[in-house]
This record gives structure tokens, sequence and C-alpha cells, in this order.
């Protein structure tokens, strides 16, 4: 505990509408509406950071929403955060362990602390986690669509753009023939996987199997958000790895998933397993036992994607992150400049200190639909009137 280190000024939280370009069709269903949770903290000494809990706003990916994310928040992950009197990530992260589930809340609010400190220390985060790539690999995950050419045409698209991998979104009736056409058209060597955001069940053996003949890096989330057994049971009939998303909310779980032969692949989301140190324990534990990963995406703001590229500095996350650019999904970020991929499919880590981007203010406040802000004096969380709103 630190008694007379700097302290926390003033802590808000908000929920901001993302409008996307166009609906984002999976395995889990439909999402058309995209509202995510900010949390900003400000120091005595007039540094601040941001961080992003990149819930859905619906409760057909994993359990948590976009209310629920708001609410745990400023109920509990920022009130046990700041109670802790400490800016150590490590700290924050414990504090805040008390609370069940609810990931993206603690992610959130660790993550504003993680670019507190950068800022702070004037060194990016990154580096604080012990980063060491300066540019990352990236692949586009494409939604489910009408039809296999509108598919084709947008594989066309990213390839040409440089993204280094293409990610199938796939569900029951659009799987084996959207894989074989991008097969067909663009042969063997481009880096292909699919996600089936769970699908399927085991009676499907048969269409997974099939999966088999097309040299996937790996089929993410086949089968139930809770079911890792019957996935081990899989994993056993199939070649190709079985990488795991929604069954992975922790460190435990994946250790638990790798002992059982559930998944030979993981899809860390900051967000999905509570934060950035729950993310280097799985990073770490992956390295140890030889597993591929990489970083997954929740269709965050460049605020979320931050945190997303100083993890992928790390030398475990070796297949290329999801992360589709911000022109693709909304009308604008709310960071700017925003993170572009480059010719050879590459983002910069960001390097300036802090979040490593710029954000703006305007836009955050013109999409906030909910604030609320922590008052110093009395260390208590209130809903205020967007009204209220200062940055
Ligand atoms: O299953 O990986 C997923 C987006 C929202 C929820 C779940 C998933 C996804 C993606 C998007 O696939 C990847 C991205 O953010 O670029
Ligand atoms: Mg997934």
């Amino acid at each position: 505990m630190v008694e007379h280190g700097p302290r926390i000024a003033n802590a808000s939280v908000f929920e901001v509408a993302l409008p996307l370009l166009k609906t984002f069709v999976t395995g889990f269903g439909e999402t058309s509406s995209r509202h995510t949770v900010l949390i900003h903290l400000v120091d005595d000494e007039g540094f601040e950071g941001w961080g992003e809990a990149p819930a859905l706003d619906h409760p057909f990916y994993l359990s948590e929403t976009t209310s629920t994310t708001f609410s745990v928040t400023v109920e509990y992950a920022l009130p046990l955060a700041l109670q802790s009197n400490s800016f150590d990530p490590h700290d924050i992260a414990r504090a805040m362990a008390p609370i069940r589930g609810n990931t993206f809340a603690r992610a959130g609010v660790e993550a504003a602390y993680w670019a507190l400190n950068s800022a702070r220390e004037r060194r990016p985060i990154s580096a604080l986690l012990g980063g060491t790539l300066t540019r990352v690999p990236v692949g586009e995950s494409l939604s489910i669509a009408d039809t296999l050419d509108e598919t084709l045409e947008e594989v066309s698209l990213r390839l040409d753009e440089g993204y280094r991998r293409i990610k199938l979104k796939i569900r029951p009736g659009w799987d084996i023939e959207v894989v074989r056409a991008v097969r067909e058209s663009f042969g063997d060597e481009i880096l292909l996987q699919v996600d089936a955001n769970a699908s399927y069940d085991l009676d499907d053996v048969d269409v997974l199997r099939a999966l088999d003949d097309f040299g996937l890096l790996c089929i993410e989330q086949p089968l139930g958000y809770d079911d890792m057994e019957g996935s081990a049971v899989l994993q056993r009939q199939l070649d190709t790895p079985i990488c795991l998303d929604e069954s992975i909310r922790n460190p435990t779980d994946a250790r638990r998933a790798l002992d059982i032969d559930a998944c030979r692949n993981i899809n860390v989301k900051p967000g999905r397993v509570g934060g950035l140190v729950a993310s280097l324990e799985i990073h770490d534990l992956c390295v140890e036992r030889g597993i591929p990963l990489w970083c997954g995406g929740m269709l965050e703001s460049g605020i979320g994607r931050s945190a997303n590229l100083a993890l992928c500095s790390l030398p475990g996350f070796s297949q290329p992150a999801d992360m589709s650019p911000a022109s693709v999904l909304y009308s604008d970020d709310l960071v700017d400049p925003t993170y572009i991929v480059e010719s050879d499919g590459h983002v910069k880590v960001p390097i300036a200190p802090g979040l490593g981007f710029d954000v703006v203010p305007s836009r955050i406040i013109d999409r906030s639909v909910r604030f609320a802000t922590f008052d110093a004096s009395t260390q208590i969380i209130r809903e205020r009137s967007l009204d209220d709103v200062a940055l």
C-alpha cells in the first residue's frame, strides 16, 4: 500500500455508443448495436489513463453485457481499485479479485491503471508488460455473409490490403462450403482459420472433421461456451487444433483446458480473461507448454485496441491478432489518428507514453449515454447527468 504516494483525483465511467458500419453476424447471432464502457482516471499530478471494458450489448457471446459491465464497474470494480490506494496494476488486479466473473469490468479498470502508469513513467504499456515486438501481424474476422461471393470479395480486398490471416465466422449451414470456396479462390498458402462461436455440438463431429481437409490454423470455439470436457472429446477426433475463446475466462481455465487437451491453441482477449495481468499469466503458461496463442478482439474502440496491441508485443503471441481496423468497423474511432494496418499486414505497437493514442474527448462526450464519476472527497461513485462531464 502506498501511504503518501500520488492519489486519484478523479475517476469516471462512460457508456459510449459506437455505431457499427454493418451488422456483425456470427454463430451466436447478430450484433447490430455496439456500446462499450470506458474508464478514465486522473491523478493529483495531472496524469491520466483510459481503459475500455468491451463487453457486447447482449448476453449471447458471454454472460456479461454493456449494462452489467457498467454497473459492476461503477459499484464494485472501480471502488475496490480506488480503495487499494495503489497505482500498481498487479495490486489493482488483486484488489478486484473478490469480484467473481465480470472480467470485462475488471479488465477495463486495470487497463486504465496500466495507461496511467505508462504516462507517469513515460514508458509505453508494451514496455511495462515486457513486450519486445514493435509491429504485430494482424488478421480480419469476417462476418457471416448472405452469399459466398460477398465473402470472396471481402477476403480478396483484405488480402490486397495486406492482412496476414483470414478468419471466417462459421455456423451450421455456413461452414465447409465457404471454407472450400476461399481455399479454391486464394490457395493453400494463405493463413486461414474459422470461428464457430459455440454453435456446434458433438453430434456435428462429421462436419467438423471435414474441416480437417483445409489446413486451417485452428477451429475456434466449436462447442458450448461452458463445454470444456466436450471440447477435449472433440479434439481427440480432429487433426486441426481447437482454439478456445469463450471457454477461457481466467488463467485457471487455460491451465485446465491444456491439462485435459481441450484445445491446442488459445485466443487471449484481455477483457474476456479479466485484464492484462491475467493475460500475461496465460501467455507464460502457453509459452511453457509450447501452445500457440494470439490476441483476439471484441470490436473495441482504439482505446481497447491499444491494450491489445501492447499485449501482442510479447514474444508468445505467435499468430496474427484479430484486428479489423476502426475504419472497417465504425465511421470514426474514439482516438485520432487511429491505428492503421500497413501494406504488409502489420500494425505498429503504440510507443507514446500513456494510451499511445490521443482520445477525442468531444466524440466520447457526444456518444455517451451514461456517465458516473468518483468524488475524491466522499469516495463515492455517483451516476451523473451527462451535463456534468468535463474532459
Ligand atoms: O468470437 O472472436 C470472437 C467480436 C466480438 C465478439 C466475439 C468475437 C469477435 C470477433 C471480432 O471475432 C474480432 C475483432 O475485434 O476484430
Ligand atoms: Mg471467437
